[in-house]
């Protein structure tokens, strides 16, 4: 439709056609109004009744809500109009009439449960707060790559259908490769750690990580977005670096760039964390822990952090914090410990006070360490030989992190499911739409 306009482009003494759902129809008598939404807004539509054509009155005012309709028309002022326009149409066409019993109602009066909407994805977003969610997501993800880019990084695309897992060997979706047992990916992680070794020397990518998690929480998914970095020559702190800037650049994206999306979600102030985000080391973070007594039961050194150890510590420290040099047998293989002192990695994890949100680290880069670290886990170096093997032939030392991208939606918007945060979420209930 080459001649649509906007609905908030319409200025007063324009001839108009617009394009939209008819929102809400209001009939007081001898006038009525068709409020007409696009992705822009909405604006009002008169008909008087005694002096318009009948077709055309019954045409706009018979219509069913959330029809698809096409109005064209004068724009006048009208200060009773909720955008201080109006239309005075001469023509009213129903391109796509809805039906009048809607699964969900997108004017929000009534509320519907997360199941519903999820199950209605496109009438929900029909809704201003919920549209402005993935505007936000949009965002958050522009400025990151922006971010990435100013960093010097090149994007890459791994496969997502591969030979082995990284994370875990219990968190990975099966799936038959033309006879051939293969998997879903669960990280970037080998590929990517392959490119620092490359001429690319530092990668970021924006993909779909699959986790067979058989808990259903409301921070986990069971397919999620990864926001991954590896560089060449970084250590763990240059890695921590990089990653505090890639956040903070979302932050900023946001406050700079989605004014009105804020205001949807009801913001009236929305601030980009400012001041370097504390480092504790893990030591440190279970001594705070253990202090605050949240726990019925102390921590000792080598256990992971409970939930709820987290969420006090989050309280204590109040805002985005690292947590440094977890005991080495806590990390996955690819980490690599501290020179001086093999116990102690230099994996990191970056948490919001809510929750984890990126974890990361220096990699082993030598091949015989690496080799050991793969038998200390159980894990066959065979089966890794195509990532082995690159290790023989000038690895340099490397670093990087994986973030989650809908936990980044989630924790900086406060939403209370990260299923929020995705347009179809998979989950265990959810394989369908
Ligand atoms: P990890 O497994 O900690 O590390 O994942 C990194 C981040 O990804 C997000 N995340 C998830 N989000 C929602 N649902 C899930 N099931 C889920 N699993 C992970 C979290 C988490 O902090 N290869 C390493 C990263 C690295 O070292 O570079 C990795 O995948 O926000």
């Amino acid at each position: 439709m080459q001649d649509r306009t906007y609905t908030a482009d319409a200025e007063p003494g324009d001839t108009v056609t617009v394009a939209g759902w008819a929102h809400e129809i209001r009939d007081l008598g001898g006038i009525a109004f068709l409020i007409v939404r696009d992705t822009t807004g909405k604006i009002q539509v008169k008909f008087e009744k005694d002096e318009m054509d009948d077709d055309l009155v019954e045409t706009g005012t018979d219509v069913n809500r959330e029809s698809v309709v096409k109005v064209s028309g004068d724009v006048e002022e009208e200060p009773r109009a909720p955008t201080d326009v109006e239309i005075v149409p001469d023509s009213v066409e129903v391109i796509a009439a809805a039906e009048p019993e809607l699964p969900l109602d997108p004017s929000g009066k009534v509320d519907a449960d997360l199941s519903t909407r999820l199950d209605n994805r496109t009438l929900d977003l029909r809704k201003d707060e919920q549209k402005a969610i993935f505007e936000i997501r949009a965002e958050i993800l522009r400025s990151v790559r922006e971010a990435f880019r100013e960093l010097g990084s090149t994007e890459i695309n791994t496969p997502k259908i591969v030979a082995t897992g990284t994370e875990g060997g219990t968190e990975l979706f099966p799936i038959t490769y033309f006879g051939q047992e293969a998997f879903m990916n669960q990280s970037p992680q080998l590929f990517k750690q392959l490119m620092v070794g490359s001429g690319l020397e530092r990668v970021f990518e924006i993909g779909p990580i699959f986790r067979a998690e058989e808990h259903n929480t409301p921070r986990h998914l069971n397919e999620a977005t990864s926001i991954d970095f590896e560089s060449a020559f970084f250590d763990y702190e240059d890695a921590m670096d990089a990653c505090e800037t890639v956040v903070k650049a979302a932050y900023e994206g946001v406050a700079e760039n989605c004014q009105a999306e804020l205001e949807a979600l009801g913001y009236e102030e929305f601030e980009a964390p400012s001041g370097e985000f504390p480092r504790l080391t893990y030591e440190e973070a279970i001594e705070r822990i253990n202090a605050t007594g949240a726990l019925d039961d102390q921590l000792v050194w080598g256990d992971d952090l409970p939930t709820e150890g987290e969420t006090a510590l989050g309280d204590d420290v109040g805002s985005h914090y690292f947590i440094t040099d977890w005991p080495s047998e806590i990390k996955p293989f690819y980490i690599k410990d501290h020179d001086d002192d093999p116990e102690l990695s230099t994996g990191f994890d970056l948490m919001h006070p809510s929750m984890e949100l990126v974890s990361g680290g220096q990699r082993e880069h030598r091949y015989d360490r690496l080799v050991e670290g793969f038998e200390q886990q159980g894990l066959d170096p065979e089966a890794f030989d195509y990532y082995t093997k690159m290790f023989k032939y000038g690895m340099p030392p490397h670093a990087g992190w994986g973030l989650g991208g809908e936990r980044l939606v989630m924790t900086m918007l406060g939403l209370e499911n990260i299923r929020e945060a995705v347009l179809f979420p998979r989950d265990r209930q959810r394989l369908s739409p």
